[in-house]
């Protein structure tokens, strides 16, 4: 049986996918990089910042050191905070805070397993925080997804075992990760029949039988 969930940030929960996009693509163009586009962007879905790096360095011809590679992502951290400023509870996505207050009323335990290090700054501007029991997000781990530590960790966070956590991602990284980590997952966001995940649906709003997930 499932006693407690856990969210995906970027793209289940709040949308700045396009956020993320518009910062890389600030970066590639300083850089001279001009072939950086959405289909790449679409792989940096729940990857790491520093693998999400390595997607748009594929497109340079320069070979850039490790200590470079640190200071490019940061300045691309930095053009992401400036959008990140603006940011309120608009970047919510439909019907999410009725979805988890519903699944609260339940009974469950809700968490948070986000790659992002952003992840605490956007539960806040976004009013999400009071929603969730636990968030675990790339400030606590060391490994990226398809890696399942940061959905092992909220887990622990939560005091549940692996087994009795559904996962709710939107990229195909997060649903192996789920798998590595023993637990079912439900696949959502604009790819959400590719994911190869347990049970899929295109938004949290639009999963039909919560029941028959949960038991
Ligand atoms: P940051 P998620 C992921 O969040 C994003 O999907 C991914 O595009 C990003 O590279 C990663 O967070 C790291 O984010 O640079 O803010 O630490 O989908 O796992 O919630
Ligand atoms: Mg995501």
């Amino acid at each position: 049986m499932i006693r407690g969930i856990i969210f995906d940030l970027d793209g289940v929960l709040v949308s700045t996918d396009e956020m993320h996009y518009q910062a890389w693509k600030r970066l590639a163009r300083e850089l001279g990089i001009t072939g950086f586009a959405r289909e790449d962007n679409r792989r940096q879905r729940g990857v790491s910042r520093m693998a999400s790096l390595e997607i748009v360095l594929e497109k340079s011809d320069r070979i850039y050191t490790e200590a470079e590679k640190a200071a490019l992502a940061e300045r691309k951290n930095n053009y992401y905070l400036e959008l990140l400023e603006d940011m309120d509870d608009s970047a919510v996505l439909a019907g999410v805070k009725e979805v988890l207050r519903e699944l609260k009323e339940r009974g469950l335990l809700l968490a948070v397993g986000s790659a992002s290090k952003n992840a605490p700054v956007i539960l806040e501007k976004t009013g999400l925080l009071p929603y969730l029991d636990k968030v675990s997000c790339g400030l606590d781990t060391t490994k990226s997804k398809p890696d399942p530590e940061v959905f092992l960790i909220a887990a622990k966070k939560l005091s549940l075992p692996p087994e009795e956590c559904l996962v709710v991602e939107d990229s195909a990284a997060g649903i192996e990760a789920a798998a590595a980590g023993n637990m079912k997952s439900l696949g959502v966001g604009p790819f959400y029949e590719a994911l190869g995940a347990d049970y899929a649906a295109a938004d949290l709003k639009g999963v039909a039988c919560w029941d028959s997930i949960l038991r």
